[in-house]
């Protein structure tokens, strides 16, 4: 497909990765080929003047078919979904919001011969039974939260629809997403993001897992380039249809805020686990990403120093204060 080719619409637009994503599309494929589609919240004077914008919920088939033929899309983003730590609190939400506009996203891309479709999954496929340290692509899947069981079903049902319809869906298992566009995704990971902000902020932060807590995370620049380059990817090479592994760097919550302190004159942070550290207990400390690099050149720019930099330039502009 050239870059020419592409009429796509972002679901999900304003949540984590679609904050970051949308803006990467439009500025590769041209504003006006890339619909950002979102749900709850108004739409930022950034988002609504980038590029067409419309508000539908990814449960409602028939409101997402009509847009889709409207805009004569070839490719969807499907990244709406509610993640683990919010999950936990509304799991017949998280249940209803992921699976049934996955289900849509897939049947309107059969009945629409769509082109290709992109929807991430997560470590969060992984559970207490998983191999802990260097996880590999194909494992034992068995997830203790609802979000992780609907991340499973998901890649099934992916796979699926590649085996049944010939339907060329791609996807990879984003690690704990690092980012200073958006605030807080309802995820467990998210205590890499807080830290930032309360850091500026406040001077200080109290983490919701131990110091210990080791989780595979990625800066998100990193990962919307993961993205894009599995779309771009020759069809051929791909070997899984499933869910990539995709990893950058593994780090504690204690390494973290070691490294947020060393860039903060007069920062503090202890730690009061609560609910979500057995969640991020459940998941695995480092990910094997072999597959990825070979079927498509994946390979991470930024470590935890890097990432830190970048978060508390972007963080700070963002806020408005100077770290
Ligand atoms: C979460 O913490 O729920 C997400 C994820 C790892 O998928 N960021």
């Amino acid at each position: 497909m050239s870059v020419r080719d592409e009429r796509i619409m972002v679901i999900g637009a304003l949540g984590q990765v679609g904050t970051d994503l949308t803006p990467a599309l439009r500025s590769r494929y041209g504003a006006e080929n890339v619909v950002a589609v979102g749900r709850r919240t108004m739409p930022t004077d950034d988002c609504r003047n980038a590029g067409p914008f419309e508000f539908a919920d990814a449960t409602d088939k028939a409101a997402l078919r009509a847009l889709l033929q409207r805009y004569k899309i070839n490719t969807i983003y499907h990244l709406a979904a509610i993640m683990s730590a919010a999950g936990e609190q509304d799991p017949e939400l998280a249940w209803r919001v992921n699976m049934e506009s996955l289900r849509n996203v897939l049947d309107l891309g059969v009945e629409l011969g769509l082109d290709r479709i992109f929807w991430p999954s997560s470590i969060a496929v992984f559970g207490p039974t998983t191999p802990r340290q260097n996880t590999p692509q194909s494992t034992v899947l068995e997830p203790t939260t609802i979000y992780g069981v609907t991340k499973v079903a998901g890649e099934l049902l992916c796979n699926y629809y590649f085996i049944k319809h010939g339907l060329d869906v791609r996807s990879v298992r984003y690690p704990g997403l690092v980012t200073y566009k958006t605030f807080s995704g309802g995820g467990t990971s998210d205590y890499s993001i807080e830290i930032f902000i309360e850091a500026l902020k406040h001077r200080h932060y109290t983490c919701f897992v131990s110091a210990e807590t080791t989780m595979p995370m990625m800066y998100m620049d990193d990962a919307v380039r993961a993205t894009i380059e599995l779309m771009n990817a020759d069809a051929d090479r791909l070997t899984v249809r499933t869910s990539y592994n995709v990893a950058a760097e593994s780090f504690t919550a204690g390494e973290l805020a070691s490294e947020v302190a060393r860039r903060i004159d007069g920062f503090t942070y202890d730690f009061v686990p609560d609910y979500r550290q057995a969640i991020a207990d459940s998941w695995p400390d480092t990910v094997d990403d072999l597959v990825a690099r070979r079927d498509w050149d994946w390979s991470p720019d930024y470590d935890l120093p890097s990432l830190s930099q970048s978060m508390l330039k972007g963080m700070g502009s963002k806020l408005g204060i100077e770290a």
